[in-house]
């Protein structure tokens, strides 16, 4: 028996248990959005539309500089990964598919397929990683990959990516993203221009390897590795090489990649107007590149951000939206689970917001009014309405109360090996 047949007994019991309450509570906002002119049904139809990937690596416990402190029943590979994939997926019915790192979850296709398709997920947007020397790997990327000097190394770190759109190909992924640690740590370590100017170039041949129906997301980064200067630094940097590469090419944006002040809702409806957003790496952060779960921070600033997406999906955007977060001191399953019905629930606020409204106090220029009209779509609980889509689904109607009645966590951990807490984490 495998640790994921713990969970319908789980989930049946649970929602039993909770029921009553869940009944009630969905009438009173049905009435709520009734007298607003909203009808819960369909709401509830976009919300269940509106999905996230789990990365694969977001699974296992994350860690800083200082240390990593695995919890029990870290996953051992992929296909371990996976599984805990699924199970975040059976409880809260919200990420139907995963976003792999290569080379972190190896190289055979056919194998990931074959466990994907056993568990009933599929593969969102793959991730290159040219940040890291893998052990049998001829050319360093200490100094830099697609930017790097030596044309070997640059060649190097295109076959890679070129690699990745083979895997993701064979496994039904539509999408690369290419984020890249190449920088500098000194003024006049390098010059700002050449870097650039190799860097374009490499990822001119990675995105001729792009099959027809494929994007290639750029995802920028203010700072780290590199504390100088990064190759991607900003959504600028990010839109003028989307915009150099072609249609196909678009900007991603990773929430933490930000100075703490930076308006991130409307870089998002620059990118949009734009017709580059090609969606976002989910995570939240106090002071930069935390990592920390989605809407532990400022879910306000989810929400706006929501509002935006709502805005460019209106305008037929098709976003990829995943989650890129780090976990360090919670189960990680809890806390991918957690942040996937923190998205949905800024979604369903922003779907909450009355739009005609604030046109209105947009155009008269009533400023409190607008704030105003915002706000009370953001004020409005909508975890009734979450749970009940989640209920129609066959998940729970509270996924952290069903998975830790499941005992999913003590399963695993009599069959995975103890995790080595040695080392930082790399996030
Ligand atoms: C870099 O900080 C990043 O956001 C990129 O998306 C990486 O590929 C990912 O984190 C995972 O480390
Ligand atoms: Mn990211």
């Amino acid at each position: 028996m495998s640790a994921l047949d713990l969970l319908p007994e789980a989930i049946a019991g649970t929602n039993a248990e909770a029921a009553d309450a869940h009944a009630r509570d969905l009438d009173a906002l049905a009435a709520k959005l009734e007298r607003k002119g909203l009808d819960a049904d369909a709401l509830k139809a976009k919300v269940a539309a509106f999905t996230v990937a789990i990365p694969s690596w977001g699974t296992g416990t994350g860690g800083t500089r200082f240390a990593r402190f695995p919890g029990p029943g870290e996953p051992a590979g992929i296909f371990d990964k996976l599984d805990d994939c699924a199970a975040i997926h059976r409880l809260c019915r919200a990420t139907p598919d995963v976003s792999l790192h290569f080379p972190w979850d190896g190289d055979d296709p056919a194998a990931l397929k074959q466990k994907g398709d056993a568990l009933g997920i599929g593969f969102d947007a793959v991730n290159s990683n040219t940040f890291q020397d893998q052990p049998d790997q001829a050319h360093s990327y200490k100094h830099g990959s697609l930017s790097h000097q030596s044309k070997a190394t640059r060649d190097q770190a295109i076959a890679h990516n070129i690699r990745c759109i083979e895997i993701g190909a064979a496994i039904g992924s539509k999408a690369l993203t290419v984020w890249v640690g190449d920088g500098t740590n000194f003024p006049g370590q390098q010059d700002f221009t050449g870097q650039l100017d190799r860097y374009l170039e490499s990822a001119k041949a990675i995105y001729a390897a792009l099959p027809s129906d494929w994007r290639m997301f750029t995802e920028h980064k203010i700072y780290e590795p590199a504390f100088y200067s990064t190759i991607v630094q900003d959504w600028g940097t990010s839109y003028l090489i989307a915009t150099e590469l072609g249609d196909k090419a678009q900007c991603l944006v990773d929430l933490g990649h930000h100075a703490p002040t930076v308006n991130v809702e409307m870089i998002v409806a620059r990118l949009a107007a734009f017709g580059k957003l090609g969606g976002f790496h989910f995570n939240d952060s106090k002071y930069g590149d935390d990592d920390l779960d989605s809407g532990a921070i400022d879910p306000y600033r989810l929400f706006l951000v929501m509002n935006e997406v709502l805005r460019a999906e209106a305008k037929g955007a098709n976003l990829a939206h995943m989650i890129d977060q780090s976990h360090n001191v919670t189960d990680p399953i809890e806390s991918l689970i957690a942040s996937a019905n923190e998205a949905r629930r800024a979604y369903a606020q922003a779907l909450l917001v009355d739009q005609d409204a604030l046109r209105h106090a947009q155009e008269s220029n009533d400023a409190l009014l607008a704030s105003e009209t915002l706000k009370a779509a953001f004020r409005t609980d909508v975890e009734p309405l979450l749970a009940e889509v989640r209920r129609e689904a066959g998940g729970a109607l509270d996924p952290l109360v069903a998975y830790r009645a499941s005992g999913y966590r003590q399963a695993v951990a009599k069959e995975r090996p103890v995790s080595s807490g040695a080392g930082g984490g790399i996030v």
